[in-house]
């Protein structure tokens, strides 16, 4: 459970609403694949994975992050009941797709490093400890469904 004041959850808005969403999505998944090479495992019928070119410029690879982002994206829309937004991916990540839930706080942490980068100096002190309260709280919802 994240617990936001209303300023927290407006600097979320402010700062989410100059993230390209489209373009970031494939930049982060393509990172989590090049700095935490094990998260591949889940990727093989991606194609060619074999270099952190290859990866990056996989179109597999940035169309699925796009979807994931968009999907962590609509989340941010539901900051008081994240549980209840990623229920169901919660138990399609568990049931069908065996993902470890120690990768979504990887694909957190990669998402801030990535959000600093395009950011820059709007990525404030202030933006960055509730981003991170925020894909902290993401990452707990996934893993909510987990038995
Ligand atoms: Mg997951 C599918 C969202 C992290 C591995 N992921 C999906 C889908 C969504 C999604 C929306 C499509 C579901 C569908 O087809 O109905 N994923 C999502 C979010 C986050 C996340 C919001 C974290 C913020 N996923 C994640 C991580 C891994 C992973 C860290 C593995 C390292 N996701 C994964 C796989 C699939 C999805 C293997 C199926 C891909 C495919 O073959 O289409």
């Amino acid at each position: 459970m994240v617990h936001l004041t209303a300023g927290e959850k407006s600097l979320v808005a402010s700062t989410w609403s100059k993230v390209n969403v489209d373009a970031v999505g494939g930049e982060v998944l393509g990172r989590l694949l090049v700095v935490y090479p094990w998260t591949q495992r889940f990727f093989d019928s991606f194609g060619d994975l074999s270099s952190a070119s290859a990866i990056m410029g996989n179109a597999k690879v940035q169309a699925h992050g796009k979807k994931v982002l968009k999907s962590f994206a609509e989340g941010l829309n539901h900051l008081d009941d994240l549980k209840g937004a990623f229920a169901q991916l919660s138990e399609l990540h568990c049931d069908k797709l065996h993902v470890d839930p120690e990768n979504f706080r990887l694909l957190g942490n990669v998402l801030m490093c990535v959000m600093a980068r395009h950011l820059g100096a709007d990525f404030t002190p202030e933006a960055q400890a509730v981003c991170q309260k925020v894909v902290a709280g993401v990452a707990t919802a996934l893993a909510h469904k987990y038995h």
